[in-house]
């Protein structure tokens, strides 16, 4: 029977070009995010199943996963940052949809899905989480103790679940070019390309490259983590 990924942050960026990429390798991929109208027009082309998915809304992401009638593959991708500030200056606002999206959003999906994933017999989880998962950087704190706790999460299951038929990869990226910046800086275009200035970013389809590889490895062979980033980035994220 046809092997089953569920990819959550699936309308745009990584999740998009992850779902394709499973997609065509032979997996059913079920596409969940809030912006519905672009699921739709994304699962008709790779003939996946989209359903609305909001990770911070426990009613949600119930419905989504009672929804998932097998899960072979699993990609925690929904996530994001919100602004930049010292601190001293930290929006409290922010930290919470950081905190909900990343953080919780992971454990939710995670939690609901592992089940099924265990039944699966080769059950696998790949956690998007980031090169601030391992680095600090000034006005960058709500985003990188967000991306710190996700992947703090991600790395215990690892250990928990030894012994179980479910692998677990945690991917770091650098910066890729997405809607990313554009939702950290509120819709704000110019402020979001100024980003890529001097750098040759990553695309999401390099991400969804390593995903389609990570997925194709035999049962037994596990990829913990890789960071990957663009040729000319720096080490912080
Ligand atoms: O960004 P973007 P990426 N419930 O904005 C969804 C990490 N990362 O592809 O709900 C459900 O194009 C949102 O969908 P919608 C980053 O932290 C990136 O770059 O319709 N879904 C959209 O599909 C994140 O974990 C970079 O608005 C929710 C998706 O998330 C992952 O890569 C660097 C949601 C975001 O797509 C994918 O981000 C890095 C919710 N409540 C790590 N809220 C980078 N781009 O530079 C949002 O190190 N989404």
């Amino acid at each position: 029977s046809t092997r089953t990924a569920v990819v959550t942050g699936a309308s745009s960026g990584i999740g998009e070009a992850t779902a394709r990429e499973l997609a065509k390798q032979g997996y059913h991929v079920y596409v969940g995010a809030r912006r519905v109208d672009r699921l739709e027009k994304l699962a008709e082309e790779i003939g996946g199943t989209a359903l609305q998915l909001d990770v911070t809304d426990e009613e949600s992401v119930r419905a989504f996963t009672d929804a998932v009638e097998r899960c072979d593959v699993l990609v925690n991708n929904a996530g994001g940052a919100k602004g930049l500030a010292p601190v001293s200056e930290a929006d409290l606002d922010d930290w919470r949809w950081m905190w909900e999206t990343n953080v919780l959003g992971t454990l939710r999906l995670t939690k609901a899905l592992l089940p099924k994933l265990i039944a699966s017999g080769d059950g696998l989880i790949v956690t998007i989480t980031s090169v601030a998962a391992i680095s600090v950087y000034d006005n960058g704190s709500g985003y990188t103790s967000a991306k710190h706790a996700q992947a703090v999460l991600h790395r215990t299951l690892r250990g928990e679940l030894l012994g179980q038929p479910v692998r677990l990869t945690e991917i770091l990226p650098g910066a890729v070019e997405t809607e990313f910046s554009l939702v950290r800086f509120g819709g704000d275009a110019e402020r979001a390309a100024s980003v890529y200035r001097g750098i040759d970013p990553l695309v999401a389809q390099d991400i969804a490259e390593i995903i389609g590889f990570v997925a194709s490895r035999p049962p037994h062979v596990n990829l913990d983590s890789i960071v990957v980033k663009p040729r000319d980035q720096a080490e912080s994220g």
